[in-house]
């Protein structure tokens, strides 16, 4: 399997988040890639290939033209504004609070386009994210031109972004903007299976209303892990995409004996809906020394995880999205790869 990653993606590097009340250092950070990247090549999975540019339009496709303007206007405006150091957004227009007014402060601005006050944004965000967009949608295009599998070497990760804002320590929704490409660019059903060990907020409410994307979630139940709003069992679509949405929160302390019945239920729907291209938004968190999540994968587990997907049979991108116990980041990612091609 081929692997997609470009060291733009490197220029992204928060120092520090706010944390438990206090600024504590970032874990969403270059090294993950970087150990990543090591790891594919020690294991000599595949050709290691650059992003193509690609245009706006298939992050217009999914974002609103308005926050991507704000995303690579920010730095400019923050400077202006007279601030060096990165920044996060502390006031949101919530319940009470006007949503129609034209807000031109840095300050309302971070607050209308994002969702928490987790994501640090810096100069070269908006390069970095444009750089892992680039990354997904050329795995997607080696997809389109007959290939079985790809793995989009993605950071920034992607899927709590949405249609106008960031979060999560996402910005642009790289599995949702691939997916959306594949759809434009002639495939009919797509599915997305996001095994990070958060729920996929970003995603699931782009594609909510949708039956030609099917969105599948396995992860730690909402009402004791962020994102906390979005994630429940009782969320399965709208509209047309009523039955297109499923989400499967698991309690904390979960192992692979307690995920891989859910692991099997995803499948079975993925059997059922037969789609013609499988994006795995491929988080790591779900690994027992992760520093901020609560499952309890073994290195093993994820060797298994890729297996089970290989048996799908399905065209299939994976998108690295979380994952934080950087040193184990690199063999966890590629058991799963290694699993998946057996
Ligand atoms: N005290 C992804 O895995 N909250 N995002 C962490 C820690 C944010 C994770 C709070 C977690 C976001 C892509
Ligand atoms: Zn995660």
């Amino acid at each position: 399997m081929k692997t997609v990653f470009s060291d733009s993606q490197l220029s992204h590097a928060p120092i520090q988040e706010i944390s438990d009340g206090e600024l504590k250092p970032a874990v969403e950070i270059p090294s993950r890639a970087e150990i990543v990247l090591k790891t594919v090549k020690e294991r000599q999975i595949g050709e290691i290939v650059a992003p193509e540019e690609f245009p706006i339009r298939p992050i217009h496709r999914v974002h609103s033209p308005d926050y991507v303007s704000f995303l690579e206007g920010f730095w400019g405006k923050w400077t202006a504004a007279g601030r060096t150091k990165e920044a996060f957004p502390f006031v949101w227009p919530i319940r009470s609070l006007r949503k129609d007014v034209q807000v031109d402060h840095i300050d309302g601005l971070l607050g209308r386009y994002s969702m928490d006050a987790g994501t640090p944004v810096g100069e070269f965000t908006y390069q970095a994210a444009r750089a892992s967009t680039d990354t997904a949608l050329t795995a997607a295009k080696m997809i389109l031109d007959g290939e079985q599998s790809a793995f989009a070497l993605c950071r920034p990760p992607g899927h709590h972004a949405g249609y106008d804002f960031f979060g999560g320590y996402c910005f642009f929704n790289n599995a949702a903007v691939a997916a959306q490409y594949l759809r434009d660019y002639g495939l009919n059903r797509i599915a997305i299976l996001d095994v990070d060990y958060h729920h996929g907020n970003g995603t699931q409410a782009l594609f909510y209303d949708r039956p030609d994307i099917l969105f599948l979630s396995i992860h730690a139940d909402p009402a004791q892990e962020y994102p906390y709003f979005l994630g429940y069992a009782d969320e399965t679509g709208k509209h047309a995409g009523t039955g297109f949405t499923r989400n499967w929160p698991l309690p904390l302390g979960t192992d692979w004996e307690g995920y891989s019945p859910a692991l099997e239920e995803a499948c079975r729907w993925l059997l059922v809906y037969k789609p013609d291209a499988l994006l795995v938004s491929l988080g790591l968190d779900c690994f027992e020394r992760d520093p901020i999540s609560g499952f309890k994968f073994k290195s093993e587990d994820f060797t298994r995880l890729g297996q089970r997907l290989a048996k799908v049979g399905v065209p299939t991108i994976f998108l690295l999205e979380g994952g934080y116990a950087v040193d184990a980041l690199g063999t966890n990612c590629l058991n799963v790869l290694e699993g998946f091609e057996g």
